[in-house]
């Protein structure tokens, strides 16, 4: 039965072909589940509400595929895109999965293999450009080590930097209309990974030739493994206006990369990430970078896209509904009024604020002594968020 949270296509909430397509492969078990052809994902995540898929290359086409398959398979998915209404908003290139990419893409030693990297990506993006895809996320499954010995790690960040150089001119080269997106991850599937947080790649993106070209696509679980804040890291992103995409799933602190149903685990975390999203006015895709439990068939697969997408409407309203209570605005007011008359002496540097504040008497005493009252607003947060105002 439809009602308020049902997902909409306005929601533009997407799935990666490889996410609701996981068959519950991991390293102590085969899989549980039989691959769901593109076409059927396609379907079944439009009946369910969703906007789009995004693909890496070979979540699509076999890697070796000769083009008159791609070409075929191609015509295919689109004619699913168009029978149900669905867009493809990002690609991205599979450069982990097969041997050849064992010590990375672009930070590889051997330059024959950084070659490979470069011709494989450019085909991907070509085929995301066919299929609609603005945003072009790079992550970088292999690009790190196991030993610091075998690989120097000064010059992996410069071959980074070449690799992605030469793919901005590419796509400038080509007339396509997109932008690429960091996705940082700290290990897994290497020891370590080169850009291991958000953050990194915030500064990395400044010494690239189009910087205006390059963003960042944070992903909950990566920075929960790192023991990090993602609130902050998506925060910092969108000041620097660079959030160009958003992988959401969930995560048990300091573990694996889980990859659960977004808002499975952390609630609390979930509803100020919402806030956070719609109050600063994010637009792009609310993506969703997981799968169903390894317990589940294809039902559960359904269960769990169904599932992500009803928790981010549900957080969305219990975010109206925090945002329209009259006590929780009177005490955020007073948190963010206090002392108002101070906020003149801040901001731009001048020569007579700088003299006007050196003069200023503060009774540190007085102010130290001051309770903030913080505990009264997080309570009233946790009790909508729990039901029960
Ligand atoms: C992971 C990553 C990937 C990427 C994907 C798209 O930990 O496996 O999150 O799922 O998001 O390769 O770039
Ligand atoms: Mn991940
Ligand atoms: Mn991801």
């Amino acid at each position: 039965m439809p009602d308020q949270y049902t997902p909409k296509r306005e929601d533009r909430f997407t799935f990666g072909l490889w996410t609701v397509g996981n068959v519950g492969r991991d390293p102590f078990g085969e899989p549980v589940r039989k691959p769901i052809p593109p076409e059927r994902i396609v379907q079944r995540l439009s009946e369910l509400g969703a906007y789009g898929v995004n693909l890496h290359d070979n979540d699509l086409v076999p890697i070796q595929a000769t083009s008159a398959e791609r070409d075929r398979i191609v015509k295919a998915f689109k004619k699913a895109l168009a029978d149900h209404g669905m867009q493809v908003p990002m690609a991205t290139t599979n450069t982990f999965s097969h041997p050849v990419f064992r010590d990375g893409g672009f930070t590889s030693n051997d330059p024959k293999v950084r070659a490979y990297g470069l011709q494989k990506i450019m085909s991907a993006i070509d085929l995301g450009a066919e299929l609609g895809a603005k945003i072009y996320v790079f992550w970088g499954g292999r690009e790190g080590a196991e030993s610091n010995i075998t690989k120097d790690a000064v010059t992996a960040v410069k071959r980074y930097r070449e690799g992605l150089n030469f793919l901005c001119e590419y796509v400038i080269d080509q007339g396509y209309d997109m932008k690429f997106a960091l996705e940082a991850k700290p290990n897994e599937p290497r020891a370590d990974m080169y850009f291991a947080t958000t953050g990194h790649y915030l500064g990395f993106i400044e010494t690239l030739d189009h910087p205006e070209m390059v963003g960042v696509n944070p992903e909950v679980a990566h920075e929960s493994m790192a023991g990090l804040c993602f609130h902050h890291g998506v925060a910092q992103a969108m000041d620097a206006g660079k959030l160009f995409h958003i992988d959401l799933n969930d995560q048990r602190f300091g573990r694996y990369d889980q990859d659960f149903r977004f808002g499975s685990e952390d609630y609390k975390g979930a509803f100020l990430l919402v806030r956070l999203l719609e109050t600063h006015g994010y637009a792009g895709s609310k993506h969703f970078d997981a799968h169903a439990y390894r317990t589940e068939d294809e039902a559960g697969v359904w269960d769990f896209a169904l599932g992500c997408m009803r928790t981010y409407n549900i957080l969305r309203e219990k975010v109206r509904r925090f945002e329209g209570d009259a006590e929780v605005q009177g005490l955020l007011k007073e948190i963010h009024g206090q002392n108002a008359e101070y906020e003149p002496h801040l901001g731009q540097y001048s020569k007579a604020k700088a003299a006007r504040l050196k003069g200023e008497v503060f009774d540190i005493e007085a102010m130290g002594a001051r309770g903030l009252g913080y505990e009264k607003v997080d309570q009233l947060m946790a009790e909508i968020l729990l039901g029960v105002r």
